[in-house]
Parts: C-alpha cells; structure tokens; sequence
C-alpha cells in the first residue's frame, strides 16, 4: 500500500521511521510545520500500533546502534504464545489488552486496582534507550517508553515489614495457547527485591519505539529491568504483589540449577549450559556470523546497580 508521499513503508526501515517522527515532533514544536507534512509523515501512514508521547530522558540515552522495529517485535520469548522465537508475532493477536487492570495487593497501605489509563496518566512518560540481554546470550538496543516503576511503589505505600514485590503475568488459555504447554508453571511470576524495584532504572513499560507495546512484547503493561537477564521482565502484568519473602519465581522452579531469584547480568558466572560472557546483537551485520561482544557486568549498569550487591557472594545469588 501506498501512502500520500508514493513511498512504500516497506521500504522505510523502523529505524528512519523513528527519527522521521522524532523531526516530526521537534517540527511541532517549533510551528514550523503545515498539514501537507503532517499528512506524508503521519502516524496513519508509518505506525502499527497508537503513539504514545514520551520525553526522552537524556539519562538513558545510548550510542550503540538501536535494533530495528522489526527485529524487537518478531524475535520474541513469550511462552504464553509458544516458545519459537516467531511464535509470539504470530500468535498474540489473540490477546485482549483493553479493558486491563493491574491490582497492587499485599504488604501495601494503598492496595488498589489499577486500570490501564490511571497507570498511564500515574507519571510523565519518558523514553529510555535501554541495552536488553536474553540469557541465551542475544541481546537487543531498545527504546523502550514508560516511567520508573517507583512511582507506583510510592503510590502503593509499601508497610515496613514489605521486602520484595512478586509481577505477575496474565494466564488465560483461552487466549493464549501456549498456557496448555506446561514449560512453565504459569501464571508467569517474577519478583525484585524492593530496593531493586525502587532503582530508578526498573522501567513500567508501556510502548516501545515510540507507539504502545505490540502484543508480542508484553502489551500493555510490562516490566523492563536492564541489569537482570531478559526473563526478569514480565509481559503482560496483571498482579504485583508486595511481600516479605523471596517469590518463588517461574525459572527458579523449572530449574533451580540454572535460573535464581537475582539473575543479575555476570559475565563472570556461566549458565550450567553455555558461557555468559559474551552476547549476540540481534540484527548486527553479519546475521548469526556476527562477532560476538563481551557482556558487561550488569549489563553495563554497575554504576547504577552494584551497591544493591555489595555484601552479596553473586556466584551463590545468581
Ligand atoms: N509473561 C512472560 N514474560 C516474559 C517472558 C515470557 O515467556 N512470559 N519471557 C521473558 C524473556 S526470557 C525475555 S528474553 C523477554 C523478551 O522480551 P521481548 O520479547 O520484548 O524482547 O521477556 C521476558 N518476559
Ligand atoms: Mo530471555
């Protein structure tokens, strides 16, 4: 399909869609800008998925080049929709992301369920470029857009004897399949200790790239924890849950030997399995041939994160 400009958006890559919205954005605000630009660049012509406006927080800003838009959305693990890498884009049209709410419940003052617009309106929404590890040992660039997750711990009043918060993921079979497939004992659970959820890095994720969150990635709300291996991030929350023990987190049960509760990025501790030392760029020139780049420790957030370790043997915590 063709749009006002004659340009086929296929041969626009998500990357130059990205920064033609950025121009976009900054051409707005400047006034600078009349309705026949705003109809080649519009959102109807490029976007799949509804924008969401976010201020990029200098902060987070990377160098590295981003991953595409098409390799963040269909090189996904996402269980509940099967576990190929392809299955997730495929299958999770399926889910039904409005209504959508998210009860807060526990060791809280303020115990409250949350519907999707009062979470989004909860903080100003800032874009975060953020480096993304896979404990398979892949990794991604991505800029994800939502607000620190402190903020709705704040809002919940964590009790004193409150010690780690369990996020759990929807499991309905009816809409997504993979549910039958016990690879997982689901509902999909995670947890952080509370002060690595006040860490102003652990990101409540609304969109990516500049639009709300495909399905595939966890619509419509997620959690996205740059230190900690990809499977610390829970799609599709439904429940978050304050508490004054570890949760018992969905890898750690499958097998203990290879996932724990921390699962901090460390080049320095292998999976039982395969080396965590050095990682993948999903999309880098090369394809699979690509040379592999050495894991940061923390994934390259230590200044941010490893006082949360200080005192802590990471080799027995991992
Ligand atoms: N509910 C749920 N959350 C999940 C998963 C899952 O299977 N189910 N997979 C995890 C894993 S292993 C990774 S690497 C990331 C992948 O996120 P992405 O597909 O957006 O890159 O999601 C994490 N969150
Ligand atoms: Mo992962």
């Amino acid at each position: 399909m063709k749009n006002h400009s004659g340009i086929l958006p296929s041969d626009i890559t998500p990357k130059e869609v990205f920064e033609k919205r950025r121009q976009l954005i900054k051409l707005a605000a400047s006034g600078a800008f009349g309705l026949a630009n705003a109809a080649i660049f519009s959102r109807a012509a490029f976007a799949q998925n509804t924008q969401l406006t976010a201020k990029p927080n200098p902060k987070y800003f990377l160098t590295d080049k981003l991953t595409s838009y098409k390799d963040v959305t269909n090189y996904n693990n996402f269980y509940e929709f099967g576990t190929d890498k392809s299955d997730p884009a495929k299958y999770a049209h399926t889910l039904k992301t409005k209504p959508w709410t998210v009860s807060v419940e526990g060791l809280v003052n303020k115990p409250k369920t949350w519907d999707l617009d009062s979470l989004l309106k909860l903080a100003p929404m800032e874009e975060r470029v953020y480096r993304f590890r896979c404990v398979e040992g892949w990794s991604m660039v991505i800029p994800w857009v939502g607000y620190s997750l402190s903020h709705l711990i704040k809002a919940s009043e964590p009790q004193g004897s409150a010690k780690y918060i369990e996020f759990i993921s929807l499991a309905d079979p009816k809409q997504m399949p993979g549910v039958n497939n016990r690879v997982l004992n689901w509902p999909y659970t995670e947890g952080l200790r509370l002060d690595e959820a006040m860490n102003d890095l652990s990101l409540l994720t609304f969109g990516l790239y500049g639009e709300v969150l495909p399905n595939q990635n966890g619509a419509p709300i997620r959690l996205v924890v740059p230190w900690k291996y990809g499977f610390k991030s829970a799609k599709s929350i439904v429940k978050i849950r304050f508490t004054d023990k570890e949760p018992a987190t969905s890898w750690k049960v499958s097998a203990p030997y290879e996932y724990g509760f921390y699962s901090n990025v460390n080049p320095l501790v292998n999976h039982p399995r395969w080396s965590q030392a050095t990682e993948r760029r999903i999309g880098s020139e090369g394809g699979i041939f690509a040379p592999k780049i050495k894991t940061l420790p923390f994934n390259g957030y230590a200044d941010q994160v490893a006082h949360l370790y200080k005192d802590m043997d990471l080799r027995k915590f991992y």
